[in-house]
C-alpha cells in the first residue's frame, strides 16, 4: 500500500493550504505517478549460476517502472548476512514489500519480525526459510526440490532397468549445493532415498555450492580419491560444466556407457545453454528442470494483496525433466508419469 506517500501528499497540502508555503492555494492532487509506484525491495541471494541470473532477470522483468514498481534490488553475494542487511535497509526505506530469495534456511526468524513490526509484508521466492512462526511471511514461490530429485533418480533407476546394469555396480559421488539450502536440501534427499531404496553405493558427498569452480575443484578431488566412480548427481549445471572438465582433464569420458568406464553425469537447472548442449551431446545424460522465471507470480501475488486478497501459502512451478538418450521415455514419480523431453531452455512467458 503506498501509505507513506499519501500521508506526505496529506501533509504537504495542509501546510500550503495553512499558508506555511506559497500564498497560493494548492488543490490536493493524486500522487502524480512517479510516486504512484509500488515500492519493493528485493533480497537476492548472489550470482552464483545461470539459473540465479535467469531468476534475477525475471524479477526485474516483472518489476518495471513501467509495470509501476520501483523495484530496490540487492545482491547478497551468498552471504546471509548481507541479505539481512539489505532486509533492515528496506525497512528504513520503508518499502510496501520485501521479496527475499534466502541463502539457506535457518537464522531469519529475528529480521522478519522486524519487518512484520514494521507492517512490510515478505514474500519469499525460490528457496524457504525455517521459522516456526509461518505469518512472517506472506507466501512463497518455488520448487519442489525433492520431486526434482526423485525424477532424476528414477530416470537413473529406469536406465539401469533398460541396460541390465546391477543397482549395486553405481557407484554415486553427490556433489551438494549451498549447504543448508532448500534446494540441496531436497535434492540430497531425493538421492539418498533412491540409494537406499534401490541399493545404490553412494561413495561421496561434497559441498560444490552450486558453482562451477567449486563444481570442477570438488571432482577433480574425488577423481584422484576414489578409482570407482561412475555417476556424478550435480546438483545444479554450473556444477556438472565444472566435474565434466575435471572428469576430461583426468582423461576419463563423461557419458552413459557405465559398464565400460564412462562416468554418467546427472544435472539440475535445465538453464545454462552450454549444459543443455552437453545434454544434447549425451555428456550430460539427465538434466531436472528447475523454473526460474519467479517474476510474473510474485506479481501477481503483489497485485493480489493490494487488493486485499490472499494468495495461496504455497505456489510449486511446473517443471519438466531432459534427456537426449532415448533409453526412457517417461518416468512415474508418486504417481504422476513425467515425459522426458529434449533438452531445450524454458521460454520467458
Ligand atoms: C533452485 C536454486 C538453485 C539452483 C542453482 O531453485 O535455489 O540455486 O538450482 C542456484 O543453480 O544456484
Amino acid at each position: 500500500m503506498k501509505k507513506k506517500i499519501t500521508f506526505m501528499w496529506l501533509l504537504l497540502s495542509m501546510l500550503v493550504l495553512s499558508g506555511c508555503g506559497s500564498s497560493r492555494p494548492v488543490e490536493t492532487t493524486e500522487p502524480t505517478s512517479e510516486n504512484s509506484n509500488i515500492v519493493v525491495g528485493f533480497s537476492q541471494l548472489g550470482a552464483e549460476s545461470d539459473w540465479r541470473s535467469a531468476n534475477t532477470e525475471s524479477m526485474k522483468d516483472a518489476f518495471s517502472e513501467a509495470a509501476g514498481y520501483t523495484l530496490v534490488f540487492k545482491d547478497g553475494q551468498q552471504k546471509q548476512t548481507n541479505q539481512i542487511t539489505a532486509i533492515r535497509t528496506f525497512i528504513q526505506q520503508d518499502v510496501d514489500y520485501i521479496v527475499l530469495a534466502p541463502v539457506t534456511e535457518s537464522g531469519w526468524e529475528s529480521v522478519m519480525e522486524e519487518a512484520k513490526e514494521a507492517g512490510i509484508p515478505i514474500i519469499l521466492v525460490d528457496r524457504l526459510v525455517d521459522v516456526s512462526d509461518k505469518s512472517l511471511y506472506q507466501c512463497w514461490v518455488g520448487s519442489d526440490f525433492e520431486l526434482e530429485g526423485k525424477k532424476v533418480c528414477e530416470w537413473l533407476h529406469q536406465y539401469t532397468l533398460q541396460n541390465d546394469i546391477a543397482a549395486e555396480d553405481l557407484h554415486i559421488v553427490d556433489l551438494q549445493g549451498t549447504l543448508g539450502s532448500t534446494a540441496q536440501l531436497g535434492r540430497s534427499r531425493g538421492l539418498n532415498e533412491a540409494a537406499i531404496e534401490h541399493g545404490w553405493d553412494i561413495v561421496a558427498l561434497r559441498d560444490a555450492d552450486f558453482t562451477q569452480e567449486k563444481g570442477r575443484e570438488v571432482m577433480t578431488s574425488l577423481l584422484r580419491t576414489y578409482d570407482n566412480i561412475n555417476v556424478v548427481y550435480c546438483e545444479n549445471d554450473n556444477e556438472a560444466i565444472g566435474a565434466i572438465k575435471a572428469i576430461e582433464a583426468a582423461g576419463l569420458v563423461p557419458g552413459k556407457d557405465i559398464a565400460n568406464g564412462e562416468i554418467m553425469v546427472l544435472s539440475f537447472d535445465g538453464i545454462n545453454e552450454e549444459a543443455l548442449e552437453y545434454a544434447r551431446e549425451g555428456k550430460i545424460a539427465c538434466i531436472g528442470e528447475c523454473n526460474p522465471l519467479h517474476g510474473p507470480r510474485v506479481e501477481a501475488m503483489i497485485q493480489a494483496l493490494e487488493r486485499g486478497e490472499t494468495p495461496e501459502k504455497y505456489n510449486y512451478v511446473e517443471e519438466h525433466i531432459f534427456s537426449a538418450l532415448p533409453d526412457v521415455a517417461s518416468i512415474t514419480v508418486d504417481g504422476v508419469e513425467y515425459a522426458v523431453t529434449e533438452p531445450v531452455m524454458k521460454e520467458k512467458e
